[in-house]
């Protein structure tokens, strides 16, 4: 008889009608192999004796251990690090006099998407708060096939040309000799490089920017990037660039904030996704295009086919197509998250391409990568990748083929099987017939030479704090570059977006006045500000979907804890209760109330406003914990906004708060709230940053 039968207790597998392998808990609740025979024992290896060797007719062993072996495939080259969940989009009316695309013309219907957020440079294992570019890719199973819109949270990229993308992730991935740093570009590959690809400037500006480092995937926004085509029913096309807005609104960690929580919880922006969804709290984001016709194009001061280069919001407002719902969280992480392949070249008729070199080369890696990643060009009949329309045609075997096709005949035209599957030229995909014509040559485009307005542009459409912030990220990162050279060429860049700038890295770096002349090819031009540009410039006043942390122990006021929860509740935001211990705690009125983190395991950096509330009788003891004390520090220097009790008094002075810094501090004694939420709206206490860190 079996020793540690997992009989009742292990995974549960049957088989189901259709014959599959389900690791589910349904059905009779029989373990078995892959093809299905029942197993007796899943703990014992075959031996002979009970002490004898195994024997190598133990095919049960050897086919858990092979699957096994064979569990990993390779990850994703960038963007390996990633999270997903399905929903569904929905536009707003037809948008029939801009696009035939289905899925834009009948404001009943919901067709379902899978998005996937990722970091760029990271492994699948590094932690989601790195500073990095974050990938937004949408799959929309639309009727007329799949679309997937692949796009990042900036909407402008390092590079013009397809050849250089290579070079760009082997500079800021770990370098080849000592296998570090993971997930950071600060370091003096990725320094090198871009500061010797002019073109980068722009992109360089928003990933030092607050933009980097998200403060979760739901207060993110997304962009396409290139310029496309919209194509309608009477085959007139428009040049469109697609943007996602969060109806949360965009928000950011600090850096310092990003880095802690970093250590204390690597995985903060999955876990805040997934526990939104399964809390129902459901993300939106609206799609829009800014739509412009090819003639308007050749109007601008920049060329819409440069991958470098944004298009002002002032210069062509958004249209709103319609919203994006994530509903429902995967089933199996691998199965979906992993792995689902997104091409940029998977779109639908009425949307085209544009001739923007970067997309182009786009088109061809992302078919190309799936076939090595996946193994095989069969990667469409995984499910999360398999069209939820019909689809038919004689592509045929290859591995993995998990389809039956049936019949004779593997061609077109044929007449052997009545011609079943033929090409549809009214409904079928047709390329939008642009006139083309030139010489074959390797050129960078005259009208991609500007470099520096639009980095400018960036620069001065930023409050105050955003401009803090990056010129903090460009000292962080060039302070950990060792090579003197590339601090002082990457000072001279910036010299040539804003000099403010260029002194305050310098000064941050110590190297004023050591910047490198760097003469722009074209004269930098002078550009307005865009307020569009600017998160907090256009910031919605609420904590809806934020997370407020309640530092409290044993005997916490039953009315501050209840008056809590109903604030909350009634804003749409989340409460967590930290105590020094795990265990239940009980309220002044002697409730049972289950804590959701322990002090040592949940730091400020993981709540957006934090209260410190402890008892009266317990006051004593928390003051004593240097977690504690660090909570309320680090709390400060992030600048959140703090309700206190004033039973914290004592903590508060052992962490040299004062408690009338400022209007961030609020007294919530009594269970006073209103004050304490109407604070917290504003995320964050901007005016005491300059009191707490220089850059
Ligand atoms: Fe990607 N990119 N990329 N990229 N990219 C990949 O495809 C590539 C670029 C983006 O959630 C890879 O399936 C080249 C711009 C996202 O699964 C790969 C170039 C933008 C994702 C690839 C670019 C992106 C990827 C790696 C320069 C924003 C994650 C695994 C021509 C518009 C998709 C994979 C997911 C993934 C190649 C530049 C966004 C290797 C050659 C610009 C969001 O094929």
């Amino acid at each position: 008889m079996a020793k540690n039968s997992t009989r009742k207790s292990g995974p549960k597998s049957h088989v189901g009608n259709g014959g599959e392998l389900h690791q589910t808990s349904s059905g009779d609740g029989r373990l078995t192999t892959n093809q299905g025979v029942p197993v007796a024992d899943d703990q014992n290896t075959l031996t002979v004796g009970p002490r004898g060797p195994q024997l190598l007719e133990d095919f049960i062993l050897r086919e858990k251990i092979t699957h096994f072996d064979h569990e990993r495939i390779p990850e994703r080259v960038v963007h390996a690090r990633g999270y997903a969940a399905h929903g569904y989009f929905q536009c707003y009316e037809s948008h029939a006099d801009l696009t035939k695309a289905s899925f834009l013309q009948d404001p009943s219907v919901k067709t379902p998407v899978f998005c996937r957020f990722s970091t760029v440079a990271g492994s699948a294992g590094s932690h989601d708060t790195a500073r990095d570019v974050r990938g937004f890719s949408v799959k929309f199973y639309t009727d007329q096939g799949n679309y997937d819109l692949v796009g990042n949270n900036i909407p402008v990229f390092f590079i013009h040309d397809a050849i250089k993308f290579p070079d760009l992730v082997h500079a800021v991935k770990p370098a080849p000799d000592r296998g570090f740093p993971q997930a950071q570009s600060a370091h003096d590959s990725f320094w090198d490089y871009v500061s010797l690809s002019p073109e980068s400037m722009h992109m360089l500006m928003w990933i030092m920017s607050d933009r980097a480092i998200p403060r979760s995937f739901r207060m993110m926004e997304g962009f396409g990037v290139h310029t496309f085509r919209m194509i309608n029913a009477a085959g007139e096309a428009k040049f469109v660039k697609f943007h996602w807005r969060p109806t949360l609104g965009t928000f950011s960690l600090i850096w310092d904030e990003a880095v802690k929580i970093g250590g204390a919880d690597p995985d903060f922006h999955r876990r805040d996704l997934f526990n939104s969804i399964a809390m129902e709290n459901f993300p939106e984001w609206e799609l829009s295009v800014q739509v412009f016709s090819e003639a308007e194009a050749n109007e601008f001061d920049f060329d819409v086919l440069d991958p470098t280069k944004l298009v002002p919001e002032e210069l062509v407002p958004l249209t709103p197509l319609g919203k994006m719902v994530l509903d429902r969280n995967v089933d199996n992480f691998f199965a979906e998250t992993e792995q689902v392949a997104f091409c940029p070249s998977h779109v639908v008729p009425g949307i085209d391409f544009s001739n923007d070199p970067l997309l182009q080369g786009r088109l061809f890696s992302y078919l190309d990568t799936q076939l090595s990643r996946l193994g095989s060009p069969n990667f469409h009949q995984i499910p999360v990748n398999k069209p939820k329309c019909p689809f038919a045609n004689f592509q045929r075997d290859g591995h993995m083929q998990t389809e039956v096709p049936t019949g004779r005949v593997a061609n077109e035209p044929n007449s052997l099987d009545d011609g079943r599957l033929r090409e549809d030229p009214h409904a079928g995909f047709t390329t939008y017939p642009a006139e083309e014509a030139g010489q074959k040559l390797r050129l960078r485009p005259e009208s991609f030479a500007d470099h520096y307005s639009q980095a400018r542009l960036f620069y001065i459409s930023m409050s105050e704090p955003e401009q803090r912030h990056i010129a903090g990220g460009f000292g962080f990162e060039l302070g950990k570059c060792e090579n003197a050279k590339i601090r002082t060429r990457m000072l001279g860049h910036l010299n040539n977006i804003d000099k403010d700038l260029a002194d305050q890295v310098a000064k941050a770096l110590g190297m004023s006045g050591q910047a490198d002349s760097i003469k722009p090819i074209v004269k930098v031009r002078d550009v307005q500000p865009s307020k569009a540009l600017s998160q907090y410039a256009k910031a919605p006043v609420t904590i809806a979907g934020k997370k407020i942390g309640l530092l409290t122990t044993d005997g916490v006021d039953a009315k501050l804890h209840k008056a809590l929860m109903k604030a909350a509740k009634s804003e749409n935001a989340v409460v967590e209760i930290i105590t020094p211990t795990i265990g239940d705690i009980q309220s002044s009125s002697g409730e049972q109330i289950t804590p959701d983190h322990f002090l040592s395991g949940a730091p400020s950096c993981l709540f957006d406003c934090v209260i410190i509330a402890p008892s009266k009788e317990n006051a004593g003891m928390l003051a004593s914990q240097a977690a504690a004390v660090d909570f309320i520090r680090d709390a400060f220097a992030h600048l959140k906004v703090i309700g206190y009790s004033q039973s914290a008094l004592d903590l508060f002075q052992k962490a040299s708060v004062a408690i009338d810094a400022d209007a961030g501090l609020v007294d919530v004694t009594n269970a006073k709230l209103t004050p304490f939420v109407d604070i917290a709206k504003q995320h964050r206490i901007w005016d005491r940053e300059p009191s707490v860190r220089a850059f």
